[in-house]
């Protein structure tokens, strides 16, 4: 069993490690980067395999509008997947390959994973990694894949705002108890790409998440876009450059750019910016300071309000409630992002908690919680519906299509609910997003989920079916099981037995979506059927003799064909790959250790001869010219061998090196050993 969390950023990527004896949570970082073996064993470094900001491509259509729009800008290339979905086209192994985004995420989660077994000295499976709450149905569904193509047992995708929110709450000892006011609290995380704010009740023992808002294309990387954008324009005019035309120069401005950001965090004056031989070989600079930046950014930054407002509006609470608003995210270290924020609460921001490590330290809390083997105090996490779900389906009285808001927006996650509908045959339940304009994706279908084997009761009436739908601990929908209700006549004085039964740790509610026939209709079916069957008409007043019946519950199939889910045989397909992977990443390493060996020993022997090895004279120069010999070689033909032509050359050094190290121990132990003789005698 193994306590971790991931927070899978688009720029940074933080690993957190439960350790045993209580949680003390080890974090890691990384950049969010996937550079990609161009030439077998070799690393060479190119813009175009070098793989970044793909954390927006999951579940999305590469036909997507917004995939289309930021193709433009990336150094690599995109290209659709069989499927239809997004792929990254890189060189691999001097072959072009298209990955899929499950793929290229599963490598990130591979790397993270191997950062984690390294902390903790042991296979690491069971995990919490962290999305954006703002993450729709097909995008959760899609990084779920890429954690199992990574061989992840991933317990929890956990929302990031809710992952700060547990971090927070779980160490307070001053919560209020259980029937007293909650503590509300409004945390807010601003990292490179997304904006993200929740609102929280806490008591004793829980937290309830109230309501989210989001901007998902307000982060730090707008900032560093705006000072692009002025950079480009200075140095246009100033040495009549076209930065936007060198796409090298151009990520150079970039990492210019978000250093100097960084800079103007912590300092209001003048600040400069140089880059030797940045483009024709021309050393350019400028300088800025932050009243001049806060100017060019004005319009980003009117942006950090709308979300604040909207969140208020859902939870329909004054900002008096308010106990704290918790901020973290790199981004939300810009003095002016961190001004706009508390002068709309009207209040000072907290900064109690790791900016940078919140989110994956609360993923790994998640884990311990989930995990039998972690004992961590009690804390019960309820989560919210961030898009409002409805289905639709063709209604059984051919009156056309029937549709239901299943999960408001806000509504308690996870939770299922039971539906009942009277039907003859097969259906199918369409669930979508209702209100597509807060969707900040184009497609609002979830998924079809056909209910198969639905037939008529024996009586020839409509059968009670069941539909039970979640949301389940990711925050998927989906429909997980249906049911129905056969109806059997009993012997005369058998009891009635009803087998249904519902046990489900999850909260749990029950629908009534479509009525049964009332009573008139059941006995005119019932006339009738018997009229059919028997020809003969007995009529039996209903109080007389009461037909006892008992009641059978029938599984039924259900087809689910959520929308851009990856394939079962493609998903094995990618863990087959990704294993493919590991085993090639695994052979180069071990190639690189057996060079490096000898690469040491040539070093180490060299080191060892000019020094206390020069009394072994003769030998020594024999080996003195084999050393320099595999040095050569190291530097030319050696340069890119097979594992074993380093192991066989180690081998040979050796059998030089050997006889000489135990004739040197030998002359160094002989007087020694006199010497202790001598004592003893
Ligand atoms: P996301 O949450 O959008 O997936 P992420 O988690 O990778 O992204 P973070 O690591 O939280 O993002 O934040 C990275 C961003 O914060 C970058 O844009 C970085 O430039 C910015 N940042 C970090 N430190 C500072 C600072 N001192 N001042 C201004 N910006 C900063
Ligand atoms: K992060
Ligand atoms: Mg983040």
């Amino acid at each position: 069993m193994s306590v971790v969390g991931f927070d899978v950023g688009f720029l940074n990527c933080y690993v957190a490690v439960a350790r045993a004896g209580g949680i003390e949570t080890v974090a890691i970082i990384y950049f969010s980067i996937i550079i990609m073996p161009l030439i077998p064993n070799k690393v060479v470094t190119n813009c175009k395999n070098t793989v970044q900001g793909f954390k927006r491509f999951h579940g999305r259509a590469f036909s997507d509008p917004y995939i289309q729009r930021l193709k433009s800008s990336l150094v690599y290339d995109l290209a659709q997947m069989p499927s239809g979905t997004t792929g990254i086209k890189v060189m691999y192994m001097e072959e072009e390959k298209v990955f899929s985004i499950e793929q290229v995420t599963a490598m990130l989660l591979t790397k993270m994973k191997e950062t984690a077994e390294h902390a903790l000295k042991k296979p690491v499976a069971d995990c919490v990694v962290s999305v954006p709450c703002y993450f729709t149905d097909a995008e959760r569904r899609s990084v779920v894949d890429a954690a199992q193509i990574a061989g992840l047992n991933c317990l929890r995708l956990m929302n990031e705002t809710t992952a700060v929110a547990l971090a927070y709450g779980i160490y307070k000892q001053d919560l209020p108890a259980p029937e007293e006011k909650p503590r509300i609290v409004v945390f807010v995380d601003i990292g490179h790409s997304g904006y993200q704010t929740s609102i929280c009740a806490f008591n004793k023992g829980k937290l309830k998440v109230l309501a989210t808002a989001c901007d998902p294309e307000l982060g730090g990387k707008d900032f560093d876009e705006m000072l692009v954008r002025h950079f480009c324009e200075e140095f246009g005019k100033k040495y009549k450059l076209d930065v936007k035309t060198k796409p090298r120069a151009l990520v150079r401005l970039y990492q210019e750019c978000e250093k100097l950001k960084k800079l103007m965090s912590a300092n209001s004056s003048d600040l400069p910016l140089n880059i030797e031989c940045f483009m024709n070989d021309i050393d350019v600079s400028g300088k800025l300071n932050r009243a001049q930046f806060e100017e060019m950014c004005v319009d980003v930054l009117a942006r950090v309000e709308a979300p604040l407002h909207s969140l208020m509006e859902q939870a329909k609470l004054r900002k008096e409630d308010i106990y704290a608003v918790e901020i973290v995210g790199g981004a939300s270290r810009i003095p002016s992002v961190k001004e706009r924020i508390s002068k709309f609460f009207g209040k000072e921001l907290s900064t109690t908690l790791n900016a940078d490590e919140a989110v994956a330290r609360g993923c790994a809390l998640q884990c311990a919680i989930l995990s039998p083997a972690f004992k961590v105090r009690e804390f019960s996490i309820t989560d919210a519906v961030a898009y409002p779900i409805s289905l639709k389906w063709n209604s059984a009285a051919e009156e056309g299509l029937s549709d239901c808001e299943v999960f408001p927006k806000n509504h308690a996650a996870p939770f299922s609910k039971v539906l009942t509908f009277y039907r003859r045959e097969p259906f199918t339940l369409e669930a979508y997003y209702n209100n597509p304009k807060e969707l900040p994706y184009p497609d609002p279908t979830i998924g079809q989920f056909v209910i198969q084997k639905v037939v008529p009761q024996a009586s020839g009436e409509s059968s009670k079916v069941k539909v039970k739908v979640r949301i389940n601990i990711h925050g998927i929908f989906s429909v997980s099981s249906a049911s129905l209700v056969e109806v059997q006549k009993t012997e005369e004085g058998e009891e009635p037995m009803d087998t249904e039964q519902q046990t489900s740790p999850e909260k749990e509610e029950e629908v009534l979506i479509e009525r049964a026939y009332g009573l008139i209709e059941r006995i005119f079916i019932f006339f009738l059927f018997s009229l059919s069957k028997n020809l003969q008409l007995t009529w039996r007043p209903p109080q007389a003799k009461k037909p006892k019946v008992k009641t059978k519950v029938l599984e039924l199939p259900i087809e689910n064909s959520p929308q851009w889910q990856l394939a079962l045989d493609m998903l094995n397909l990618f863990v087959e790959n990704e294993g493919k992977m590991i085993m090639q990443d695994k052979l180069e390493k071990e190639r690189n250790d057996a060079k490096n060996y000898v690469e040491e020993y040539v070093y180490d022997m060299r080191d060892k001869l000019h020094g206390m090895l020069e009394k072994i004279l003769p030998d020594r120069d024999i080996l003195s010219l084999k050393l320099e010999d595999t040095e050569n070689w190291l530097y030319e033909d050696g340069e890119d061998q097979p594992k074993q032509q380093y192991i066989d050359r180690l081998a040979e050094l050796k059998k030089l090196g050997l006889p000489i190290q135990e004739r040197y121990i030998e002359s160094e132990e002989r007087p020694k050993a006199f010497d202790e003789m001598g004592k003893q005698i």
